[in-house]
């Protein structure tokens, strides 16, 4: 019999703990396949965060670290300027990144860390059950905006992947979705564009997702990629915001595009 479909090496054989219609599964399955396509599996460190894949390092088949809420960055900066030859990522939430952890996301990119940040936004707190983050939407009711976030009161949600696209450290970033079959295969192909920025040594890369948490949310699991579709997409668009130029060959050679202006310069 013919295999068609097995379980990705890049994944432990632990289940996942998330609810159904979360995201954070399907973004666990395309990094861990680009770790075994790319064949990072021995050499990349996972940076865990705080949050609901506070113990992410139980799936990813690679070695990995805990940080404290927010750290995350910061932990992998340790890491990554004392073993440069690993691939060391984030993998980090919206609380965690945007909030807690604004200072560490914000320095590590301006200083151009050669690390890959994945970014989970899910437009608010999962595991803590649900409170407002920096991405909650205006008009979006969590359990600490009962009445909808308002402006007036709460202030506006934060674009991190444009706010980090700003800063001259920053190397690739890009915003990308998991809502079908051609949005993940994208979000793949962004993931795998993260690993090599890394592995041609050119400095900080981004890739934001777009994710559910139909729990908290208070929506079915369908329903809430819908409500990811026409709520969350108009306020957080998809798309590359720097680094579209940044070509890579089959083995994750740098083939086209250049790091900006004077970035060399300041790295050598
Ligand atoms: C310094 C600190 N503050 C607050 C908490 C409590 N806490 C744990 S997870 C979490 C929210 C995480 O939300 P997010 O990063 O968006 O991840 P998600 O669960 O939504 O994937 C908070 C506030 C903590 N552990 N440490
Ligand atoms: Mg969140």
């Amino acid at each position: 019999m013919a295999v068609v479909f097995k379980p990705t090496e890049g994944l432990t054989d632990k289940p996942f703990h998330y609810c159904p219609g979360c995201c954070h599964g399907i973004i666990h399955r395309i990094i861990a396949e680009s770790m075994v396509e790319m064949d990072l599996l021995n050499s990349a460190v996972e940076v865990a965060s705080v949050g609901c894949t506070y113990n992410s390092y139980e799936y990813f088949n690679c070695d990995a670290v805990q940080a404290a809420h927010g750290r995350a960055p910061a932990v992998a900066t340790g890491i990554k300027r004392n073993l440069k030859d690993q691939t060391v990522f984030t993998y980090q939430g919206d609380g965690d990144l945007a909030s807690i952890g604004t200072a560490e996301i914000i320095h590590a990119a301006a200083r151009g860390e050669k690390i890959t940040v994945f970014f989970v936004n899910n437009a608010v707190y999962g595991m803590t059950s649900g409170q407002m983050a920096p991405t909650t939407l205006l008009g979006q009711v969590t359990t600490t905006s009962p009445f909808g976030r308002d402006a007036s009161y709460q202030g506006y949600p934060i674009n991190v992947s444009e706010l980090i696209a700003n800063l001259t450290g920053a190397v690739y970033v890009e915003r990308v979705c998991l809502t079908d079959y051609k949005n993940i295969m994208n979000a793949k192909r962004a993931v795998q564009k993260a690993f090599n920025v890394q592995k041609n040594n050119l400095g900080f890369s981004f890739v934001e997702f777009l994710s559910t948490c139909p729990t908290n949310w208070g929506k079915e699991p369908v329903a809430a990629l819908d409500w990811l579709k026409e709520k969350m997409i108009p306020q957080y668009p998809l798309g590359c915001f720097k680094g579209e130029d940044l070509k890579f060959d089959a083995s994750g050679n740098l083939i086209a595009g250049e790091v900006h202006a004077g970035e060399k310069e300041v790295r050598a």
